[in-house]
């Protein structure tokens, strides 16, 4: 088989990639281990920046986000008992999009069929060779059968446990990591929001987050032992937990309703560099994982592909590699910045157990002074609604 670029992985990165070199007249072909009803029911993110929204709105896969996602102009943050809410719009203009990521996914999967893109899904397997060659190669197998395509470039977009990253040798890659020491319990509700905003709460049981999919179903996080086991957490107990982290002294109350599914995730901050060896590049989570607390990771796999897509482009037909070459530099530029965001938020809301009776204090300092001073808001405000494409 032979296309001009080779994709692995079909998550946000993969897809969307695939659909905008299609949008640019350039082939590629998709290669996922799981099946298309895994990918299509994995709950991951939520929340888009306006610069998402507008790269999926140009690549006209943006009419399902629009009429079924949740505009948002602002978040809350509560602590001390007190709800403060921070104007998202009127900071900076912008505004986030509150649409879950596999309902992204199945958008961009329709969308490559019915340009009659190709994805492979169930391979396994996957190799990638020669990339420091004109010419390299994945293999893998499909349908038990060993098959082989051929590219002119290789974009690995297999997430954080993919086999994209290891391929660049150990000595030609540093690798940035931070570990946090808890994780997010999450739970998908039946119910009518609690509240028309994202809530992030800072407690000193820990952090909590009310987010939301859709009118009808609620998303809701409290931070947790990352080596918990969900089998300890009764619905009683769940709530007992959320209740006491999110009420507040102005008589918001959190609704309750049936949990239909309960998940533990890790935290880590991780940046891995460079992001391109010879013909091989990296997208996504595949070279950096943010924690979830400032939402960016998505948003970080759909800057990446943006760039990568302008700089194939350029390279197809103008024949300059010039963006390709400054890929790792352009990218990691945002990838730091979301980085810091990402850790700054993280720091600021969740319970440290090694904290001294000092740190406890500065985290509570700097909470006030984010809500009350309107330059501290703008900076929150304008990193989470997403920096403008550089
Ligand atoms: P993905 O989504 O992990 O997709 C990688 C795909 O590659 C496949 N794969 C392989 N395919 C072939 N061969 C192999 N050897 C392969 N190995 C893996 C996988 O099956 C998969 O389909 O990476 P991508 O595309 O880079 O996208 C990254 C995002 O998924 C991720 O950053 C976000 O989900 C992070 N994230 C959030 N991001 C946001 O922007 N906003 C949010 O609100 C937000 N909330 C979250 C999040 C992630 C969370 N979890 C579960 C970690 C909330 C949570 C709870
Ligand atoms: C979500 O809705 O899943 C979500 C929202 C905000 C975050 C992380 C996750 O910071």
């Amino acid at each position: 088989m032979n296309t001009q670029v080779a994709i692995i992985g079909a998550g946000p990165a993969g897809l969307l990639l695939s659909h905008l070199l299609h949008l640019k007249g350039i082939a590629s072909v998709v290669l996922e281990s799981r099946t298309r009803a895994d990918i299509e029911s994995t709950i991951r993110a939520g929340v888009l920046e306006q610069g998402t929204m507008d790269v999926l709105n140009e690549a006209g896969v943006g009419a399902r986000m629009r009429s079924e996602g949740a505009l948002h102009h602002g978040i809350e943050l509560a602590f001390g008992g007190q709800r403060h809410r921070i104007d998202l719009s009127d900071l900076t203009g912008r505004a986030i999009t509150v649409y879950a990521q596999h309902e992204v996914i199945k958008d961009l999967v329709a969308a490559r069929f019915a340009a009659d893109g190709q994805i492979l899904f169930e391979v396994n397997d996957v190799s990638v060779h020669d990339v420091d060659s004109e010419s390299p190669s994945v293999r893998f197998t499909h349908g038990g059968e060993p098959q082989q395509l051929n590219a002119d470039f290789v974009i690995g977009c297999d997430g954080f446990h993919g086999i994209s990253r290891p391929s660049i040798p150990d000595q030609l890659r540093r690798d940035y990591q931070r570990i946090y020491p808890f994780g997010w319990f999450g739970i998908l509700v039946e119910s009518d929001p609690s509240s028309e905003e994202l809530i992030y709460a800072q407690h000193a049981r820990g952090f909590a987050l009310v987010s939301t999919r859709s009118p009808k179903v609620q998303r809701l996080y409290f931070q947790c032992d990352p080596k918990d086991d969900v089998n300890n957490w009764s619905d009683d107990r769940i709530w007992s937990e959320l209740h006491a982290r999110l009420e507040n002294s102005d008589g918001w109350k959190l609704k309750e309703g049936r949990i239909f599914q309960k998940n533990i995730i890790g935290m880590r901050s991780f940046v891995s560099t460079p992001m391109q060896h010879g013909r091989l590049f990296l997208a996504g989570d595949a070279a950096h994982i943010v924690p979830p607390t400032g939402a960016k990771g998505m948003n970080l796999a759909v800057a990446d592909v943006r760039l990568l897509s302008m700089a194939l482009e350029e390279f197809y037909k103008k024949g300059r590699p010039d963006s390709l070459a400054a890929y790792t530099e352009t990218a990691l530029k945002r990838v730091w910045r979301a980085e810091h965001f990402s850790w700054w938020m993280t720091s600021m809301f969740h319970k440290f157990d090694d904290a001294s009776p000092f740190q406890q204090e500065l985290q509570r300092a700097e909470l006030e002074y984010v809500v009350s001073s309107r330059a501290a808001a703008t900076a929150l405000a304008e990193n989470y609604v997403g920096l403008p494409f550089a």
